[in-house]
């Protein structure tokens, strides 16, 4: 009996310790994910709104307990006391309680409205481009992966599709159609903007703006399946120019492999069905009505090796791009590749290469229920399995594609 007792005090113990620190660093505005550190004006209108609320729930919270331990202390029973008098009814105070949240409700709900038109419309933006010109991105929500489209700015017509990693101009408005294909996911930036549902044959819209160049962490925030929690996705915001680059770049080819394994690999893409998933090409045509082309099964691998994210769980370089609010760390060169200032590339082969190892060779060790290894041939039939020699080659392969 007292071993049980004690255990159980020493178990609410240990809740308790846990919910305070789970609680201070919920508290800590400078991780990744916090809505607190907010670096641009949807996330900072957003946590004012919170701000606003949590002060207004604190002044009747402080009154409410105020009055109530008034009320127990003052007109405590004391002895020899008969009953109180009994009333019933106080137009008085029946007004009061019913006015007092009425204001409480107006403090709340005028910022709220005002915050969901100014969202959802990226033209109550200071730096709204005076041309109109407004960035439009294409956000197609996958299990569990994210599909970015650009237009292309060389051809109305057609989008540039890349995957799992966003570049955005610095200081401009951004704004985004979200789409599914499959279940409801939903688009969240914490430091950027509030989330908003993506649900399947039916766009949403929102925007964002980043005031600072730097890397912002993304996630699905709608429970979509197995692998909901590997959904992960970066914004990397870049000055204007290097945004150009980087878009001219990803909407060319990538170069022929030269070397011998390289090119096996690339002989092996088709051969063992990798391209009927995935494309080479980052360019679809739009229909003439204007609407979207349904793309491939996975996500465009036309630039990979660019690419400091993949699948949302690993990255691809050695060195840790310091938060957004920091020294500016990465620079898109000239040719639209991400780099150091200090020159070095971003991009670290050698990691990229151990990543792509280890996901062709068992995709459902880093997401589980995966699509590629449900459906594709080399991880459902024995004979297509893939050798190591193989494997060697379609990861010298992607690693060209740059
Ligand atoms: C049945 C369709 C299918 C086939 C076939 C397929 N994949 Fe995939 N692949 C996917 C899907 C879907 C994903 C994304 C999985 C996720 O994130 O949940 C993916 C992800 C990837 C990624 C990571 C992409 C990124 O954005 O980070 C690479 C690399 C890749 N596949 C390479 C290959 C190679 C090489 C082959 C051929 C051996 C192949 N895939 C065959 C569907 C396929
Ligand atoms: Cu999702």
């Amino acid at each position: 009996m007292l071993t049980s007792t004690m255990s159980l005090k020493r178990f609410m113990g240990i809740a308790l310790l846990g919910t305070l620190i789970a609680l201070m660093l919920g508290c800590t505005p400078s991780h990744s994910q916090s809505t607190f550190d907010t670096l641009g004006p949807v996330a900072a209108n957003q946590a004012n709104i919170f701000y606003i609320i949590f002060w207004a729930g604190l002044v009747v919270f402080i009154a409410v307990e105020g009055a109530l331990l008034y009320m127990v202390f003052k007109f405590k029973r004391r002895d020899g006391q008969g009953d109180p008098v009994q009333t019933h009814g106080n137009t008085r105070m029946e007004i009061a309680w019913t006015i007092a949240p009425v204001i409480v409700l107006v403090v709340a709900a005028v910022p709220t409205i005002q915050g969901v038109f100014y969202a959802a419309n990226s033209e109550n933006s200071a730096n709204y481009p005076a041309d109109g010109n407004v960035l439009e991105v294409d956000v197609i929500g996958h299990q569990w992966w994210f599909e970015f489209r650009y237009p292309n700015p060389n051809n109305p017509a057609e989008q540039i599709i890349v995957a799992n990693e966003m570049y955005v101009p610095v200081g401009e408005p951004v704004n985004f159609r979200l789409d599914s294909v499959d279940v409801i996911h939903s688009f969240w930036v914490p430091k950027l903007a509030g989330k908003v549902d993506m649900i399947p044959n039916n766009d949403n819209t929102m925007w964002f703006e980043a005031y600072a160049p730097g890397e912002f962490f993304g996630q699905c925030a709608e429970f979509c399946g197995v692998s909901h929690a590997n959904m992960r996705f970066k914004v990397i915001a870049v000055p204007r120019p290097e945004f150009d680059s980087w878009l001219q770049h990803q909407a060319a080819d990538a170069p022929e492999p030269s070397d011998a394994l390289a090119a096996e690999g690339k002989k092996l893409f088709s051969s063992t069905g990798c391209s009927g998933c995935h494309a080479q090409k980052s360019i679809i045509k739009l229909r003439d009505d204007g609407s979207r082309l349904p793309g491939r099964t996975g996500p465009n691998l036309t630039h990979i090796a660019t690419r400091l994210n993949h699948l949302g769980i690993y990255r691809n370089s050695d060195t840790p791009f310091e938060d957004s609010s920091g020294a500016r760390q990465l620079y898109v060169d000239a040719e639209g590749i991400p780099i150091h200032l200090d020159g070095q590339p971003f991009v670290s082969d050698s990691l990229l290469q151990h990543n792509l190892k280890t996901w062709i060779s068992d995709p459902d060790a880093l997401k589980p229920g995966n699509l590629m290894s449900r459906d594709g041939a080399p991880y459902i039939q024995p004979e297509d399995e893939l050798s190591e020699r193989e494997i060697d080659a379609l990861v010298a392969y992607l690693l060209t594609l740059k």
